[in-house]
C-alpha cells in the first residue's frame, strides 16, 4: 500500500515513520509513505497557502487551489501500472466521523490512500467537497493541524498490512479485534514491588490461560468502556 501525505509541515513525518516498525516496513517495501509539501503547489512569488475569511473572524483559512493542485498531482500519479489504482482522499478533521479500528480495516483494501492535513482555522468549504472521499477524525478534541491525526491513522492502517508487523508482534488477539479491551500482560520478574504475577499465567496450561485472559478482557471493558458491549 501507498499512503501520501499533504501538509505545510512534512518535517515533522520523516522521523516519526523513519523508526521502529513503520520504519522497518518502509526499508523492507512493505509500506510506502510519501510526504508531499503543500506549499510546492503555490505559484504564487510568496507561496501563499493561506488567506483571511470570507465574512470576517478571526485566523486564516487554506486558499482552494494549492490543495485542489497537489490533491490532483498526487492522485494522477501511476504506481500500480497496469491496473487502476483504488485510492481515496480522506481530510482529517474535528469534523469527521470518528476514526475506528474498523475504519483502519477499511482503509488497508486501498491501493493508494491521500491523507490531506489542514492548519490553522481550517480549509476553504470548496476543497473539502471537491476533493475529500471522506472525512476522519480521531476523536472530539482540536489539533493546531491534521498531522498528528494523519499520523495516528497512517499507523493503525499499516501495522494491518501484510509484512509490516514482524513474527514478535500480532494484529491479532489484541484490544478491538473482538470489541473488547486488551487482557492484562506481564513479564518477569515474577515478584515486583510486592506485586506478583497471577499464579494461572505460570502454569503452563494454555487453555486455563486462554480463559482467564478472555474473563479479563470482558471484566475490563465492563469496568471500562461498557460501551463497546453489544
Ligand atoms: C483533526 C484536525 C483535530 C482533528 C484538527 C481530529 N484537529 N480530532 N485540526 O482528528 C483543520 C485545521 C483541522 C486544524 C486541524
Amino acid at each position: 500500500m501507498r499512503i501520501d501525505i499533504i501538509t505545510l509541515f512534512p518535517k515533522m513525518f520523516e522521523p516519526v515513520f523513519s523508526l521502529s516498525i513503520l520504519g522497518r516496513a518502509r526499508r523492507q517495501g512493505s509500506l510506502q509513505i510519501v510526504v508531499h509539501n503543500l506549499r510546492d503547489y503555490t505559484y504564487d512569488r510568496h507561496r501563499t497557502v493561506d488567506d483571511t475569511p470570507y465574512g470576517g473572524g478571526s485566523g486564516m483559512v487554506l486558499k482552494p487551489e494549492p490543495l485542489y493542485d497537489a490533491v490532483e498531482a498526487v492522485k494522477s500519479i501511476d504506481f500500480t501500472f497496469q491496473r487502476e489504482a483504488l485510492r481515496e482522499v480522506v481530510f482529517l478533521t474535528p469534523q469527521g466521523k470518528p476514526f475506528k479500528q474498523d475504519t483502519a480495516n477499511e482503509l488497508t483494501k486501498l491501493d493508494q490512500l491521500i491523507l490531506v492535513c489542514g492548519h490553522y482555522e481550517g480549509f476553504d468549504e470548496r476543497a473539502r467537497e471537491l476533493l475529500a472521499d471522506r472525512e476522519i477524525s480521531i476523536g472530539d478534541f482540536v489539533l493546531t493541524g491534521g498531522e498528528i491525526p494523519a499520523m495516528a491513522v497512517t499507523d493503525a492502517v499499516s501495522r494491518l498490512l501484510p509484512g509490516v508487523l514482524g513474527d514478535e508482534y500480532s494484529a491479532y488477539e489484541e484490544s478491538f479485534s473482538e470489541d473488547l479491551l486488551e487482557y492484562p500482560q506481564y513479564t518477569r520478574p515474577r515478584v515486583f514491588r510486592g506485586l506478583e504475577v497471577p499464579e494461572i499465567l505460570l502454569s503452563g496450561n494454555h487453555k486455563e490461560i486462554a480463559k482467564w485472559r478472555k474473563k479479563q478482557s470482558i471484566k475490563r471493558t465492563t469496568e471500562r468502556r461498557p460501551d463497546l458491549l453489544k
